[in-house]
This record gives structure tokens, C-alpha cells and sequence, in this order.
């Protein structure tokens, strides 16, 4: 009877103490999260493989990105085989970050003076070599013809019906045949268009772009990106691509995280990775708060952004950010690589892109968000490299089989 007793109450506390666990683990992330399927119908293998992939490195490790990293540094430009990841690592970044800005203008060179013949073939470089291709578009407004940074003229007139919305059309028409002319040699030994990853028009939740708040409405925000997908998946006929949403941090609000975060969101069909621009808790001028507050921020942030993600089967990603100049010397391994190890759903982060460092003497100016070669932060930068969780070019994985 005693025996029976003890048995009962040891199976009883069993019991408790298992639903707790689960209770706790229900707010873990769970590894199989990510069966969900990319939202472009009969999408290209090597990019469902791409999608896949990633979402098993979740908790592992992030890959490194790096904005325009093949075409200039801060010492350095037009040298083929160059990044100042590489100069100061040995290797090169696993992500690449291009801007089409201009390609609507029909350019030889974007925005920033990368000519588009070159960043074509830096990016089959890349996408040979194993890494990923991410691709942004400061886009001048096809009707007006201003710069992205237009606040006069919004999105309204390129939708259907509106009166600039053919040169809509036109602009993204230029993308298909850039895009779809990325050949490359695939995994199985094809030859198709390589898997790239879009996010068009970031930082949406922003005043500074013509599509952003204040220019556009929140209506024809959704209705621009929506029409976007639309017409590269069904008119262009484009199966490569994985679309990334990038609302811009300085803008969201932690504690009403996904309200904010989903200012503009067009919906779950229309979107493969959920991203965040974030400048803002890494050291960003006009930011005010403490480095220890930053860090909070930081780690909240990426956190509630990978719980979303789970939620609705999704990749998370930090899509651009950084220290512009980097005046902390250990900003790589104490406010990147320390956010990302934080916890476990701040390790759900598939990858982080830092922004560009621009060539000195061209810009006549200091913006850049890598250490160049004997700059004051690449020890740490190298400290970082070698860190298990950080991808870089030589610790990729197979990503398109
Ligand atoms: C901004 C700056 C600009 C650049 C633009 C597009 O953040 O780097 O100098 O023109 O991105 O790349």
C-alpha cells in the first residue's frame, strides 16, 4: 500500500514535471518548422534546395553577407578577384549583397558605379564558388524618373490602372531578363538561371524611399509587392527566386513587434523570408540608447523576428545592416556574433548582410562596414571568421542539391 502510494505520487510528479518541460519547449523553436514550401509555384530545384538548406542550418550557423563586396573596397576598385572580406580573412563572404538601382534607366553602371556586365558575372562567381546572391533595387520612380529617395511621388499611379503603370512593367521587365539570363551550370547537371535571392522595396516602414510611409499608402504598399510577385511569377514566368520582406528596425516597435513588423505585409503567399534591416541597435548616429541597451534591443529584435518566421514557416535574416565605419573595435564578435548566440531563437537567423564599404578616394568619404586590411577592427573581424557559428565561404555547406 505504502509502496503503491510512493509509486503514485513519483508517477504524479513524473507527470508534472513533463508537462512543464513541454510547456516550456512549446516556445522553443522546433527544427521541423520549416516544411512549409516557398511561395513560387514550380519554383526551380536549386532554389527550393537553397530554401531547404538554409532552414537546416537554423541553430547551427549564419552565413555572412556582404554588400557589393567583388567590385570595390575602401582602398581598392576595379580589381578583379578583390573583397576586403577576403583581404583581411583569406576568404570570401558566403552571401553577396547587389543593387540594381539604375537598371531601370538602362545604365551600364547601378547606382553606386558597379557596372552591370561586371555584377553579372560576380554574381555566377559567387553562386560557383557555393554562396548566395541577394539582390536589392534602388529603383528611380518609373513614372517620374527621380531618385528612390523621392518623397513627392508615390506608388499609387504604377498599380493597374494608373497612369505610370506601364513603366512599372518596364522596369521589372528589365529585371526578368537580367535574372533570367543568369545562367548557370545547376547540381544536376543542367544549365538554368541561378537561384537569387529579391527583396525589392525595403525599409517600406521608413520615410525615405517613394514607396515608404508617407509617399505611399499602407493599401498600395501591398498592392505594389503583390503585383510585383504576380507579374515575375506569372507573366515573367521567373521560378528562381526567393523574396525577402525587409521592414527597416529604427521603425519598428519592440514591444508591439509583430503589429509593427507587419506594417505593409502583403501576406504569407507572397513572401519567403522575413528580414530587418537593422543599423539602428548596432550603433547607429542618431540612436541615443547605451551600448547595453542596444544589445537588448538587438537580441529582442532578431528573436521576435525568428518566432514570426517559425510561426508562419518562414527563413528569418538580418537583410542589411551594420556599424557604419566601424568606431568599435570589437563590434564583430560583441554586438553581431554575441546578438546571434543569444539565444535559441536568436540562433534561428539564417544569415546577416552588412552594407557596403565604399571606395575612399571615389566617394571621398568614409562608409564603410568591413575592416579593410590594418584597420583597428580586423583582429576581431578574423576572431569572428573563425567562430564555428559564422559561414563564410569555406564552411558552406552544399546549398543547391
Ligand atoms: C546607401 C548608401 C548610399 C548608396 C545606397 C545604395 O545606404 O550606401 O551611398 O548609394 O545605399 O547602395
Amino acid at each position: 500500500m505504502v509502496r503503491t502510494t510512493v509509486f503514485h505520487g513519483l508517477l504524479a510528479g513524473l507527470v508534472a514535471l513533463l508537462t512543464a518541460c513541454s510547456a516550456l519547449r512549446s516556445d522553443a523553436p522546433q527544427q521541423n518548422a520549416g516544411s512549409a514550401e516557398p511561395i513560387t509555384e514550380n519554383i526551380d530545384p536549386a532554389a527550393q534546395a537553397l530554401w531547404r538548406n538554409l532552414h537546416r542550418l537554423k541553430g547551427e550557423g549564419f552565413l555572412f553577407g556582404h554588400q557589393d563586396s567583388l567590385a570595390y573596397g575602401v582602398q581598392w576598385r576595379d580589381d578583379s578577384g578583390r573583397s576586403d572580406v577576403r583581404l583581411t580573412t583569406g576568404d570570401y563572404p558566403a552571401l553577396y549583397g547587389w543593387d540594381l538601382g539604375h537598371l531601370e534607366l538602362n545604365d551600364a553602371r547601378n547606382l553606386d558605379g558597379v557596372p552591370f556586365a561586371r555584377m553579372r558575372d560576380w554574381m555566377r562567381d559567387a553562386y560557383r564558388r557555393g554562396g548566395v546572391v541577394s539582390i536589392s533595387w534602388h529603383m528611380t520612380h518609373p513614372g517620374t524618373g527621380s531618385s528612390s529617395w523621392e518623397t513627392d511621388a508615390g506608388a499609387a499611379e504604377l498599380l493597374p490602372g494608373g497612369r505610370y503603370h506601364q513603366d512599372l512593367r518596364l522596369a521589372l521587365d528589365q529585371f526578368a531578363a537580367f535574372a533570367r539570363s543568369q545562367e548557370v551550370s545547376l547540381p544536376d547537371g543542367r544549365t538554368g538561371p541561378m537561384p537569387l535571392i529579391f527583396r525589392p522595396w525595403h525599409e517600406h516602414n521608413g520615410d525615405w524611399f517613394w514607396w515608404g510611409k508617407g509617399p505611399t499608402s499602407e493599401e498600395d504598399y501591398r498592392a505594389l509587392w503583390r503585383f510585383t510577385v504576380d507579374y515575375l511569377t506569372q507573366e515573367q514566368q521567373l521560378h528562381q527566386l526567393l523574396y525577402a520582406f525587409s521592414p527597416d528596425r529604427s521603425r519598428l516597435t519592440l514591444d508591439q513587434f509583430e503589429s509593427s513588423y507587419l506594417y505593409g505585409y502583403p501576406g504569407d503567399d507572397y513572401v519567403d523570408i522575413l528580414g530587418i534591416d537593422n543599423y539602428w541597435d548596432l550603433g547607429h548616429s542618431a540612436n541615443t540608447a547605451t551600448p547595453e541597451e542596444d544589445a537588448e534591443r538587438f537580441i529582442a529584435s532578431l528573436g521576435a523576428l525568428a518566432k514570426l518566421a517559425a510561426q508562419r514557416g518562414k527563413l528569418a535574416a538580418m537583410t542589411e545592416g551594420g556599424q557604419d565605419t566601424l568606431f568599435e573595435s570589437d563590434f564583430f564578435t560583441e554586438r553581431l556574433l554575441k546578438g546571434w548566440q543569444a539565444n535559441e531563437w536568436t540562433r534561428q537567423i539564417v544569415y546577416m548582410q552588412v552594407w557596403r564599404n565604399a571606395n575612399r578616394e571615389r566617394e571621398s568619404r568614409d562608409h564603410f562596414y568591413v575592416p579593410y586590411p590594418d584597420h583597428p577592427a580586423a583582429d576581431d573581424f578574423i576572431e569572428f571568421y573563425q567562430h564555428p557559428a559564422t559561414l563564410f565561404e569555406a564552411d558552406l555547406p552544399p546549398l543547391y542539391e
